[in-house]
């Protein structure tokens, strides 16, 4: 029996008038056909091995202004800076080969930097910043260019693993002899303090929201030795592991920073652990390429090169090759507009109200950047609230809510009152929107258009299915009553909203009018980024706006988030204080799908569990998809080796995908804009950056 059929059964088991529902209801459907639209640019598949990997050099080198730093007698030769072995970046993987150093990489942000504590869940302000400073066990942005039959994480701070026999323990080598940017080792300890006191620690979310489910149910790590770690697990080599060990759920901050505030070693609350290292604390340690050195609020963050970067090109040069990072705190529109005029350097094109004049300003002879259009990965969902038993702490009207989105035929009926259609072209016209189901994003690995359902347009079927959710408009003022079990009153809802972007506000306000007609009111609670984040992840929302994360894209990446595998692995579904989950039959059927995705090897077996993945979240509503599009990779011309078919997002956003240490400026085209040239980090916490005289 066909999906569709069975909806229809289940419908009509459902009590349902044969004839009324017959009459309004709207049959779901396969999705929409996506109007064609080629990426522009197609990557250079190859081998991992060819990208980078481990060994020791004959020699090394750095720009002439380190020199001078460590002839002064402040820095150590780069030979002792580096580890034993450091991570050698192939110059033959590199489209324009080997580089040369300086210059600067101007970034425009519309995030905010909280403070750098990662760890504590500081946003750093997005945009490329934390994707710069934090470095994780393994490497994902790069993965787009790698053969599907080599498709596996990049060893990055992890250098190798081995699985036991059994496929029951990993044990993890990491890098030896590297530093953080301070000069303090890197080692076992500071990948047990981020386990053992920010993951395991249930007061602490880190940002990017890693937890004990992220690791699979069960899982324990253990120290060895000084450069070695080793996971356990409850199931069979569960190979998905070695994506949560990469950005951004295993990402370890710096124990020496860390430990002394954390409230287990220190007096402090754990507010007070959060904002322990504010924006203006500068030169925070980091294993990243770039440190940051200045701060002016609102306005910008200056960083300086890591002496201590851990990496090479494969003729000794130390990375990265940029020698400051520029992140001028604006706006995400400014972003896109200052990179198509040359006055920013890079950025993802992923709002569709810019994509004309962008596509206009790029193809004009003196345009100062590239800009090149990448698969449909860019999709925007509205998401409820599905937890009945108190997270987030629900007034009675917002409790009432909760109740309806638990109720199959009120989401079915916000699913049919939406027009995906007009809502992507309200956008931008043209072949770049196309309708989403939900689910995984067309256009991405295991998406399955066989196995997803969609609930087409139309008004009718909206209000049929709402009647059936016992709402109907008894004081005739256009708006649905509530039934009298639940007060009668108007059904009124809050729609979440990220002022940070307008593509955000815009779907959002025309979610608005069109759940209005439908006879639901609707208000908005619009807020910015790291409020809208802080509010999500309380609870605190009946529904909301988002753009869909990695998990939608790879399945691979996060995967523990597509479902409620954990108490609070879920977005739309976390526990309530006392730790208790009441899932819907479906939301366990899903969760038990990823736990067995995330602990099987068989690919024929991950792509059947994906199809039922789709199936049952697009047909149960686990989250309402809106519109999918492509976005665009902008990057200023001056720049060399961007690799060609660089997504802006996949595995990770196009700040780590382009593998911002191999980026160079040729000497002739370098570009005086640095703010502190010839300057390296001061010490943790010191103002500004040093000279070497
Ligand atoms: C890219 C990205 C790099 C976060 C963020 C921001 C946060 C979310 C999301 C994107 C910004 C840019 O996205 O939009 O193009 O530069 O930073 O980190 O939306 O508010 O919480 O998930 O990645």
């Amino acid at each position: 029996m066909t999906t569709f059929k069975r909806t229809l059964l289940t419908m009509l088991m459902a009590g349902a008038a044969p004839g009324a529902l017959m009459a309004q209801i709207v049959e779901p459907t396969m999705p929409p056909e996506p109007p064609a639209f080629a990426a522009q640019g197609a990557p250079v598949f190859v081998p991992r091995e060819a990208i980078q990997g481990f060994r020791k050099l004959d020699s090394y080198n750095e720009p002439d202004f380190v020199k001078a730093f460590v002839e002064a007698g402040k820095l150590p030769p780069v030979e002792e800076r580096l580890p034993a072995e450091p991570l050698v970046m192939e110059t033959a993987n590199m489209p324009d080969g080997a580089g040369v150093y300086g210059d600067v990489m101007r970034h425009v942000i519309g995030g905010r930097p909280e403070g750098w504590n990662y760890a504590a869940g500081n946003s750093q302000g997005w945009g490329g910043i934390d994707i710069g400073t934090m470095e994780c066990l393994t490497r994902v942005g790069p993965l787009f260019q790698v053969e599907p039959e080599d498709l596996a994480p990049l060893p990055n701070l992890a250098k190798g693993w081995d699985w036991s026999e059994d496929g029951r323990s990993l044990t993890v080598h990491l890098v030896e002899g590297a530093k953080w940017s301070d000069g303090d080792p890197f080692d076992a300890a500071d990948v047990m303090f981020y386990w053992d006191h920010i993951v395991q620690d249930p007061e602490v979310t880190p940002l990017n929201g890693a937890n004990p489910g992220t690791f699979g149910e069960g899982t324990t790590l253990t120290r060895v030795d000084d450069f070695t770690v080793r996971f356990d697990f409850t199931t069979e080599r569960p190979e998905q592991i070695l994506y949560a060990m990469g950005y951004g759920t295993f990402c370890p901050g710096p124990e020496h920073m860390l430990r002394p505030a954390h409230p287990e070693f220190s007096d402090n609350s754990y507010e007070e652990f959060r904002n322990a290292f504010p924006p203006d604390f500068l030169n925070f340690p980091v294993m990243g390429a770039w440190v940051p050195v200045e701060y002016r609020p609102d306005d910008i963050v200056v960083m300086r090169r890591n002496p201590y970067y851990w990496k090479v090109d494969s003729d000794g040069n130390q990375l990265p090759y940029l020698d400051e990072m520029h992140y001028r705190l604006s706006t995400w529109a400014d972003r896109d507009i200052q990179a198509v005029a040359g006055t920013g350097d890079f950025s993802n094109l992923e709002q569709p109200a810019n994509f004309v004049e962008s596509l206009r300003r790029a193809a004009e002879e003196d345009a100062p950047a590239a800009l090149e259009f990448g698969p449909r990965i860019i999709g925007y969902g509205l998401y409820p609230n599905l937890s009945g038993n108190g997270w987030g702490e629900p007034d009675e009207r917002a409790q009432t809510i909760r109740e309806l989105n638990r109720n199959e035929h009120f989401r079915k009926g916000i699913a049919q009152a939406l027009d995906r259609q007009r809502l992507g072209e309200s956008l931008v016209k043209g072949p770049f929107t196309t309708p989403y189901a939900g689910g995984l994003l067309p256009d991405t690995t295991y998406f399955d258009r066989e196995s997803t359902v969609f609930y087409p347009y139309s008004l009718e079927s909206a209000k049929a299915h709402f009647a059936e959710a016992g709402l109907e408009d008894t004081d005739g003022n256009g708006i649905l009553n509530l039934p009298k079990d639940m007060g009668g009153g108007d059904v009124v809802m809050t729609l979440m909203a990220n002022t940070d972007y307008g593509t955000d506000r815009t779907v959002a306000e025309g979610v608005v009018a069109m759940l209005q007609d439908a006879g639901i009111n609707v208000s908005l609670n619009l807020l910015a980024g790291n409020d809208f984040d802080a509010t999500r992840d309380a609870g605190r929302y009946d529904w909301r706006i988002q753009r869909t994360g990695t998990e939608l894209v790879t399945g691979v990446q996060n995967t523990a988030n597509l479902a409620p595998t954990g108490p609070n692995t879920s977005q739309l579904h976390m526990a309530n204080a006392e730790g208790e989950m009441d899932l819907l039959p479906f939301e366990e059927e899903l969760a038990q799908i990823v736990r067995d995705f995330m602990s099987s090897n068989d690919a024929e077996e991950k792509t059947e569990l994906m199809k039922r993945y789709q199936t049952v979240a697009t047909e149960n509503l686990y989250g309402v998809g809106l519109t999918a599009y492509p976005g665009a990779l902008v990057v200023n011309k001056r720049f060399a080796n961007v690799p060609q078919g660089t997504p802006i997002f996949m595995f990770n956003w196009a700040e780590d995908n382009v593998m911002r240490e191999r980026l160079f400026v040729p000497e002739d085209q370098q570009q005086s804009h640095e703010l502190h040239p010839e300057t390296l980090p001061g010490a943790p916490g010191e103002d500004g950056p040093v000279t070497a005289g």
